[in-house]
């Protein structure tokens, strides 16, 4: 499998959740084999976001897919190879001028969602969030696994499953055929992050080279 193909695991960046530093996150969740790296980050001034994107876009360079949430304009500051927009976001449209072919990644709450976002141009889906989740307080309603499902059965661009995504359940969310996988609190908040990622990393990558 190319390693910078839209599949495997989904690593998203936390600095509150985590003491470690936001390049050591990258840096151990490279290791642990992550496909995608997004940086996600809520309190921090667009210049400092811009220098700490352009070191972990380095960082990634030839290794992952580097993925900046939410603000276009520091992804295309920082040269990053794509940018994650929710519902409420800038729109897919107006991110596509600004970024012209880099990867646009759109949030999905239902089929429906799915199939406009897929039209519309995005070239990944986040479907979110598939359990309960106490890392992003407005994520609303889990919608089970079944979604996963149903949106594959709709769209043909890859499929990244986000919410409440742990060592018990991910077996689940493979099994319903989702392309990507993200768990954030089960890895960024743990002592090892390479191993926890790894341990992800090895359950998405070993049911997709079959
Ligand atoms: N988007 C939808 S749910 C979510 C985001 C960023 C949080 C997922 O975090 P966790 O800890 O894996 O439930
Ligand atoms: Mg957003």
């Amino acid at each position: 499998m190319d390693r910078l193909e839209l599949r495997g695991f989904y690593f998203i960046t936390d600095s509150e959740l985590s003491t470690t530093s936001i390049e050591e996150q990258v840096g151990a969740a490279i290791s642990g084999g992550a496909r995608v790296i997004q940086y996600r980050e809520k309190n921090k001034s667009k210049e400092d976001m811009v220098s700490v994107c352009k070191g972990l876009k380095s960082l990634c360079a030839g290794k992952a897919i580097f993925i900046v949430n939410d603000f276009v304009d520091v992804a295309f500051e920082a040269d990053a190879d794509g940018v994650h927009i929710g519902q409420e976001d800038t729109s897919l449209a107006e991110a596509r001028k600004i970024l012209g072919g880099k990867i646009i990644g759109v949030t999905v709450h239902d089929v429906d969602e799915a199939v406009k976002a897929e039209e519309d141009g995005a070239d990944y889906l986040g479907v979110s969030p598939i359990f309960h989740t106490d890392t992003k307080k407005d994520a609303g309603t889990p919608s089970g696994v079944k979604l996963i499902r149903d949106i594959k059965e709709k769209v043909k661009v890859p499929v990244v499953a986000i919410g409440g995504i742990n060592e018990s359940n991910i077996d689940s969310v493979i099994e319903a055929g989702a392309d990507m996988a993200c768990a954030i609190s089960a890895t960024v908040a743990k002592e090892d992050i390479k191993n926890a990622v790894e341990s992800f990393a090895e359950k998405i990558t070993s049911n997709q080279t079959s």
